[in-house]
Protein backbone atom coordinates (compact mmCIF):
# COMPACT_ATOMS: atom_id res chain seq x y z
CA UNK A 1 0.00 0.00 0.00
CA UNK A 2 0.75 3.27 -0.83
CA UNK A 3 0.60 6.97 0.79
CA UNK A 4 0.27 9.67 -1.81
CA UNK A 5 0.76 13.07 -0.64
CA UNK A 6 -0.76 15.53 -3.07
CA UNK A 7 0.08 19.97 -2.44
CA UNK A 8 -2.05 21.38 -5.01
CA UNK A 9 -3.49 24.55 -5.78
CA UNK A 10 -6.70 26.01 -3.61
CA UNK A 11 -8.39 26.63 -6.77
CA UNK A 12 -8.06 23.26 -8.17
CA UNK A 13 -8.85 21.25 -5.14
CA UNK A 14 -13.16 21.05 -6.05
CA UNK A 15 -12.82 19.34 -9.22
CA UNK A 16 -10.11 16.97 -8.19
CA UNK A 17 -11.80 16.06 -4.78
CA UNK A 18 -14.65 15.27 -7.55
CA UNK A 19 -12.85 13.24 -9.66
CA UNK A 20 -10.99 10.89 -7.03
CA UNK A 21 -13.96 10.26 -5.11
CA UNK A 22 -16.03 9.26 -7.95
CA UNK A 23 -13.29 6.96 -8.78
CA UNK A 24 -13.93 5.61 -4.98
CA UNK A 25 -10.45 6.63 -3.87
CA UNK A 26 -10.57 7.94 -0.01
CA UNK A 27 -9.02 11.19 0.28
CA UNK A 28 -8.37 13.72 3.55
CA UNK A 29 -8.31 17.13 2.83
CA UNK A 30 -5.89 19.71 5.00
CA UNK A 31 -5.49 23.16 4.74
CA UNK A 32 -1.59 23.78 4.53
CA UNK A 33 0.72 27.20 3.88
CA UNK A 34 3.56 27.18 1.33
CA UNK A 35 6.83 27.46 3.03
CA UNK A 36 8.32 30.20 0.39
CA UNK A 37 4.64 32.01 -0.33
CA UNK A 38 3.34 31.88 3.09
CA UNK A 39 0.06 31.43 0.87
CA UNK A 40 -2.46 28.69 1.66
CA UNK A 41 -2.34 26.21 -0.52
CA UNK A 42 -4.11 22.60 -0.16
CA UNK A 43 -2.55 19.20 0.66
CA UNK A 44 -4.36 15.48 -0.06
CA UNK A 45 -3.58 12.58 1.95
CA UNK A 46 -4.60 9.62 -0.48
CA UNK A 47 -4.04 6.27 0.61
CA UNK A 48 -4.32 3.29 -1.91
CA UNK A 49 -3.02 0.28 -3.35
CA UNK A 50 0.06 0.02 -5.09
CA UNK A 51 -1.36 -0.36 -8.46
CA UNK A 52 -4.08 2.49 -7.92
CA UNK A 53 -0.88 4.71 -7.95
CA UNK A 54 -0.49 5.46 -11.70
CA UNK A 55 -4.42 6.34 -11.52
CA UNK A 56 -3.92 8.75 -8.73
CA UNK A 57 -1.29 10.79 -10.43
CA UNK A 58 -3.14 10.58 -13.65
CA UNK A 59 -6.33 12.54 -11.82
CA UNK A 60 -4.20 14.92 -10.42
CA UNK A 61 -2.10 15.67 -13.63
CA UNK A 62 -5.75 16.13 -15.25
CA UNK A 63 -6.97 18.53 -12.69
CA UNK A 64 -4.04 21.13 -11.37
CA UNK A 65 -2.87 23.43 -13.41
CA UNK A 66 0.48 25.15 -13.29
CA UNK A 67 -0.17 29.21 -13.04
CA UNK A 68 1.81 32.43 -12.81
CA UNK A 69 1.35 33.55 -9.32
CA UNK A 70 2.79 37.59 -8.07
CA UNK A 71 3.43 37.46 -4.48
CA UNK A 72 4.98 40.07 -2.42
CA UNK A 73 8.90 38.87 -1.58
CA UNK A 74 8.79 36.60 1.60
CA UNK A 75 12.41 37.82 2.31
CA UNK A 76 12.95 41.33 4.36
CA UNK A 77 15.23 43.55 1.91
CA UNK A 78 17.35 45.19 4.71
CA UNK A 79 19.28 48.32 3.84
CA UNK A 80 21.51 50.32 6.20
CA UNK A 81 18.26 51.26 7.94
CA UNK A 82 16.94 48.03 8.79
CA UNK A 83 13.54 48.61 6.95
CA UNK A 84 11.39 46.08 5.38
CA UNK A 85 10.51 46.80 1.69
CA UNK A 86 8.55 44.26 0.25
CA UNK A 87 8.63 43.96 -3.75
CA UNK A 88 6.98 41.42 -5.99
CA UNK A 89 7.96 38.06 -7.74
CA UNK A 90 6.57 35.95 -10.19
CA UNK A 91 6.33 32.61 -9.53
CA UNK A 92 5.15 29.69 -11.04
CA UNK A 93 3.29 27.43 -8.75
CA UNK A 94 2.10 23.56 -9.26
CA UNK A 95 0.52 21.61 -11.06
CA UNK A 96 0.86 19.85 -8.38
CA UNK A 97 3.60 18.35 -5.63
CA UNK A 98 2.85 14.82 -5.45
CA UNK A 99 5.14 12.43 -2.48
CA UNK A 100 4.35 8.82 -2.74
CA UNK A 101 5.74 6.55 0.52
CA UNK A 102 5.17 2.90 1.34
CA UNK A 103 3.00 2.61 3.95
CA UNK A 104 4.09 0.15 6.54
CA UNK A 105 0.94 -0.91 7.93
CA UNK A 106 -2.57 0.48 7.61
CA UNK A 107 -5.01 -0.65 10.13
CA UNK A 108 -8.92 0.19 10.50
CA UNK A 109 -10.35 0.27 14.22
P1 LIG B 1 5.55 27.44 -1.53
O1 LIG B 1 6.66 26.96 -0.65
O2 LIG B 1 4.81 28.65 -1.09
O3 LIG B 1 6.21 27.69 -3.00
C1 LIG B 1 5.45 28.27 -4.03
C2 LIG B 1 6.27 28.36 -5.30
O4 LIG B 1 7.36 29.24 -5.09
C3 LIG B 1 6.86 27.02 -5.73
O5 LIG B 1 5.93 26.31 -6.52
C4 LIG B 1 8.09 27.45 -6.50
O6 LIG B 1 7.75 27.82 -7.84
C5 LIG B 1 8.51 28.72 -5.78
N1 LIG B 1 9.55 28.45 -4.78
C6 LIG B 1 9.47 27.69 -3.67
N2 LIG B 1 10.62 27.70 -2.97
C7 LIG B 1 11.45 28.50 -3.66
C8 LIG B 1 12.80 28.93 -3.46
N3 LIG B 1 13.51 28.54 -2.38
N4 LIG B 1 13.35 29.76 -4.38
C9 LIG B 1 12.64 30.16 -5.46
N5 LIG B 1 11.36 29.80 -5.70
C10 LIG B 1 10.78 28.97 -4.82
P2 LIG B 1 5.84 24.74 -6.42
O7 LIG B 1 7.21 24.14 -6.55
O8 LIG B 1 4.80 24.29 -7.38
O9 LIG B 1 5.37 24.40 -4.92
C11 LIG B 1 4.04 24.66 -4.50
C12 LIG B 1 3.90 24.34 -3.02
O10 LIG B 1 4.15 22.92 -2.85
C13 LIG B 1 4.94 25.00 -2.12
O11 LIG B 1 4.48 26.28 -1.76
C14 LIG B 1 5.01 24.05 -0.93
O12 LIG B 1 3.87 24.25 -0.09
C15 LIG B 1 4.84 22.70 -1.61
N6 LIG B 1 6.13 22.06 -1.91
C16 LIG B 1 6.79 22.10 -3.08
N7 LIG B 1 7.89 21.36 -3.03
C17 LIG B 1 7.95 20.84 -1.77
C18 LIG B 1 8.87 20.00 -1.10
N8 LIG B 1 9.99 19.52 -1.69
N9 LIG B 1 8.61 19.67 0.19
C19 LIG B 1 7.51 20.13 0.81
N10 LIG B 1 6.58 20.93 0.22
C20 LIG B 1 6.81 21.28 -1.06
Amino acid sequence: MKLVISIVHDDDVHALLEELTANHLRVTKLATTGGFLRAGNTTLLIGVEDNEVDKVIEIIRNNCESRDQIATSPTPVAGASGVFIPYPIDVKVGGATVFVIDIEKYVKL
